[in-house]
């Protein structure tokens, strides 16, 4: 299966240590084989013989090979905790790395909040199986087939119960699997929706208690709840009928040994030391059968696992993102040109969100975006770094396709302000050194002044040191919005995209933003999607954005003229600057 193939490059990479603990485990299998059959001798011969120097001997045998085998296993421990602790480490960063070359379509594809179970709790599963592997489930067959092996060699005749014995446990094993697996695979599945029921909860517990959907939510929870306990439930029931099953059927075969045997003992065939070996071997058997019917609820688990974490490796990445790749060198010019672009998101019914735009924007200008919602603005602007391919149409930045350029140098001279502000942990010093990573605190006060940021941040004791928590949950719209601003001027970009931005900040603040972008942004192309007339009404030039097409564009006094549309967003506006 092809999902399956990233774990190639671990097998090499492992493979040597992985045949070391498999070594340590025959080893430490032999010692546990050895010694029934020693304590059966010591019965037979020294016992019943009365001889105490070949009890003592063979007892500083077996302590030994027990010593042997303690050895083995710890050594093998060692080796089994660093290698799958390693290979947990190795593949979260992959994946890690994987998810940073994603293109955003792919990222959507997927869900963000998967991608975090998967490089957690997926990870997590897979790294217990590459530890059991190496432990138990190399050792329970090894002693399974040793023992069976050691039972028919010390005595064919009471072997008979083996014949017995082992295919019957062997079939109700296979039957177990055959109707645990896609219980076990449902339960997984139930365990996810709680997950996410959870997640979703979580982030969105400000809203459930704005509009008291707490009973809704709790609802929705008990549901998916109820849904993995009968899941688990159901699969527990079945594993409560086969086990007792398995046990009943290996201690009849030890009634059979010893009725057996006992027989035998009568009639001079068997010895007493003979059915006590066997009887353990049997027991090996059975406690080996039996884990590794529990491995094999690990290897479900993972396997799911393994089939997530293999999806995300898939993924082809749309943007070709190359490291290293030259692409063509900018100009610092800022021209942009859309030519009759279109564009759909993946999975949005094939229908397009921008169709046929055509734009220049100059060096140096400032361009404003404006239209009702839904119709495309934001999906415009982040084309412009190359955040989603376009379906056709070409976009240029300074004469260049975008498809040309590397989109690591491509972003670099491009600072976008999302519509939605999103801040990290951290200062507020470190969050507007996003933009910039050396940034000299003066640079970051500068670019704070600018977007009329510095004077709240003063006002907090911590200054710039401020601590933000996740996602800058200790600050008001206006102030993410304004820090957001902030980050993205501090990189000194060739073009600047608000999308938006201001929209929680108020009138008069946004007025000083203004100004002063005004003056810094003189030299630099700038796109200013707004939903205010007045945001945009110094704009060198005005688009008008209406589902997905450009309905018109000019300066202020053009499309008053010429625009309907404009006109009655002009109308609508009249009044409340
Ligand atoms: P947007 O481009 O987000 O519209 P907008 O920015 O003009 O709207 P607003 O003023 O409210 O910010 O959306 C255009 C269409 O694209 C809309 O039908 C939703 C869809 N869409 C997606 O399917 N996926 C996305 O990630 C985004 C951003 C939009
Ligand atoms: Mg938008």
């Amino acid at each position: 299966m092809r999902t399956w193939a990233f774990l190639h490059r671990y097998k090499t990479k492992y493979g040597r240590q992985f045949l070391v603990a498999a070594l340590f485990v025959t080893i430490e299998a032999t010692c546990d084989l050895l010694l029934p059959t020693i304590m059966s001798k010591i019965i037979d011969i020294g016992v019943a013989g009365r001889r105490t120097d070949y009890i003592l001997s063979q007892g500083a045998l077996m302590v030994f090979i027990t010593a042997c085998g303690a050895l083995a296993a710890s050594l093998r421990n060692v080796i089994s905790s660093k290698v799958s602790q390693q290979f947990g480490a190795d593949l979260r960063s992959d994946l890690y790395e994987k998810i940073q070359m994603l293109a955003f379509t792919n990222i959507d594809n997927l869900n963000r909040s998967s991608l975090i179970t998967r490089i957690t709790n997926d990870v997590n599963q897979v790294q217990l199986l590459a530890n059991g592997l190496m432990r138990i489930s190399l050792k329970a067959p090894l002693l399974c087939i040793g023992s069976l092996v050691m039972a028919i060699n010390l005595n064919p005749r009471l072997a008979v119960v083996l014949v017995l014995v082992v295919p019957v446990v062997a079939l109700l094993i296979a039957i177990n699997i055959k109707i645990g697996f896609p219980r076990f695979v449902g339960v997984q599945a139930a365990l996810d929706r709680v997950n996410a029921v959870m997640r979703e909860y979580l982030s969105g517990i400000r809203v459930v208690k704005a509009f008291k959907r707490f009973a809704y939510e709790q609802e929705k929870f008990a549901a998916a709840n109820q849904e993995l306990q009968e899941k688990s439930a159901g699969a527990i029931r079945l594993m409560s009928v086969f086990s007792p099953s398995i046990a009943l059927t290996v201690n009849l075969g030890v009634v059979m040994v010893l009725w057996m045997g006992g027989l035998g003992i009568h009639a001079g065939q068997v010895q007493a030391g003979h059915i006590i070996a066997f009887i353990n071997y049997m027991t090996q058997i059975l406690v080996s059968l039996m884990i590794m019917f529990l491995i094999f609820n690990n290897f479900v688990r993972a396997k799911a696992s393994i089939v997530r974490i293999g999806e995300v490796f898939d993924q082809q990445n749309d943007a070709k993102w190359v490291t290293g790749y030259a692409g063509t060198q900018l100009v610092d010019n800022g021209r942009i040109d859309f030519e009759n672009v279109s564009f759909s998101y993946d999975g949005f019914g094939g229908q397009p969100v921008l169709k046929d735009i055509s734009l220049t924007c100059l060096p140096g200008q400032t361009i404003g975006i404006i239209g009702s919602t839904g119709a495309g603005k934001t999906s415009l602007v982040n084309l412009i770094p190359r955040f989603y391919e376009i379906t056709a149409g070409s976009i240029k930045i300074d004469g260049h396709d975008i498809t040309e350029i590397n989109p690591g140098q491509l972003r670099e001279k491009i600072a976008l302000v999302p519509q939605q502000a999103v801040l990290f942990t951290g200062t507020i010093m470190e969050n507007i050194r996003w933009g910039k990573e050396n940034a000299a605190a003066h640079e970051v006060e500068a670019a704070a002044k600018l977007a009329a940021a510095h004077d709240f941040i003063m006002s907090f004791p911590e200054g710039y040191n401020t601590l933000l928590g996740q996602g800058g949950v200790n600050l008001s719209g206006g102030q993410k919005q304004r820090l957001a601003i902030a980050r993205a001027l501090v990189r000194k970009p060739t073009i600047l995209i608000l999308d938006d931005c201001t929209s929680a900040v108020d009138v008069v603040t946004e007025e000083k933003i203004k100004a002063a972008l005004n003056q810094y942004a003189n030299q630099l192309t700038c796109l200013i999607v707004a939903q205010r007339i007045s945001s945009v009404l110094a704009a060198d030039k005005i688009a008008v954005m209406e589902q997905g097409t450009i309905a018109a564009c000019g300066t202020h006094s053009e499309l008053l003229a010429s625009s309907g549309i404009y006109r009655e967003i002009v109308q609508s506006q009249r009044g409340r600057r």
